[in-house]
């Protein structure tokens, strides 16, 4: 017995620790034999036997306890130690980051249009129902509201799903003449290949007396712009609706990909879609107090422009955080 707590003491290790429980307390251990014996000891001496043997037991487990404590703090001391990192030692690997497609992209139409004087405005992710809708010319029972498309709050606030509120803002606080544009975030319930329920807008609007502003000005202004973006393309303009705008124009380019000769990506068309525009609805004006009044109005998706300017095929690599896609950035 003497000799067994001793070896616990002396323990180098957990393991070895760890074997001497077995060899002493486990199925097949010493006490746990002796144990065994109680059954054929005379019933007269059976107590005295069975507490000696529980003493032995008590005084075991208390050295193995004992033992495994300090081993266990030798055991995290060593951890510690060779894990040890020098934060202030000098890194010869400058490996640095890059700047997200996403994040390039919008700041190259920002500066592209800060050199034609417009101004850069920001506004409020959470929004309320007259900045988001109301003033847009999106009454109440129009489908855009719909639960499906827009992320409500409960108190009624909603995470903005255009960046248009900014230009109501600025209209709001400013007087015309307005010549700005909105980038940010803005979010839809959409989730599909095509789709993100947040995405990144920015969207233009001009405001001026009318004799100023004209849809063949608007439309030598995109024209140039998506030159200067995509290179030698063709821009035709396409009849379409949107609600803050009257006459509204989808814009397409001659494909970048297979130069209008027809390709997956154009699905055979020769055409992209990247702009929508027109001139802005009276009732938009009303809406801000606005009176005597022209302006037209852009607004694009720069996730779609990231994709067609640096050919990424699948919008969803953009949220991916892979580095093999970042890395090509720097
Ligand atoms: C005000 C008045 C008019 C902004 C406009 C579009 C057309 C348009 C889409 C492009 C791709 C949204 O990200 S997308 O899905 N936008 O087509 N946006 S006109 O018109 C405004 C905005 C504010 C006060």
């Amino acid at each position: 017995m003497k000799e067994c707590l001793e070896k616990i003491e002396s323990a180098s290790s957990l393991e070895i620790l760890e074997n001497l429980r077995v060899e002493t307390l486990g199925k097949k251990g010493v006490l746990t034999l002796e144990f065994a014996k109680l059954k054929d000891i005379p019933n007269a001496e059976k107590k005295a036997f069975a507490q000696n043997l529980n003493t032995q037991k008590t005084k075991v487990n208390e050295a193995i306890e004992k033992r495994k404590i300090i081993l266990e703090k030798e055991a995290l001391n060593k951890t510690l130690e060779s894990e040890k990192i020098d934060v202030s030692k000098f890194n010869n690997d400058l490996t640095c980051g890059a700047i997200h497609p996403v994040n390039l992209t919008m700041d190259r139409i920002i500066t592209y249009f800060q050199n034609l004087n417009f101004s850069v405005e920001e506004g409020p992710l959470v929004e309320d129902d007259f900045h988001n809708f109301e003033s847009l010319n999106l009454p109440k029972y129009h489908p855009a509201r719909d639960m499906q498309d827009t992320f409500y709050n409960k108190d009624y606030t909603l995470l903005r799903t255009h960046t248009s509120p900014v230009q109501i803002r600025t209209m709001l606080k400013q007087k015309p003449p307005i010549r700005m544009i909105a980038p940010g975030t803005v979010f839809r319930r959409d989730f599909d290949i095509t789709h993100t329920p947040m995405f990144h807008q920015i969207e233009g609007l001009v405001v001026d007396s009318s004799d100023k502003i004209s849809f063949a000005n608007l439309k030598h202004v995109l024209e140039e712009f998506l030159v200067n973006m995509f290179g030698d393309v063709e821009v035709r303009f396409r009849p379409s609706f949107f609600p803050f705008t009257e006459p509204s124009a989808e814009v397409d380019i001659s494909c970048v990909f297979c130069k209008a000769e027809g390709c997956r990506v154009c699905s055979q068309t020769g055409w992209l879609e990247v702009l929508g525009c027109g001139i802005v609805d009276e009732n938009v004006f009303k809406s801000v107090g606005y009176e005597n009044i022209s302006g037209y109005a852009f607004g694009l998706g720069v996730e779609r422009f990231a994709m067609l300017i640096h050919n990424i095929g699948d919008l969803r690599s953009l949220f991916e955080s892979d580095l093999r896609l970042l890395g090509q950035y720097k």
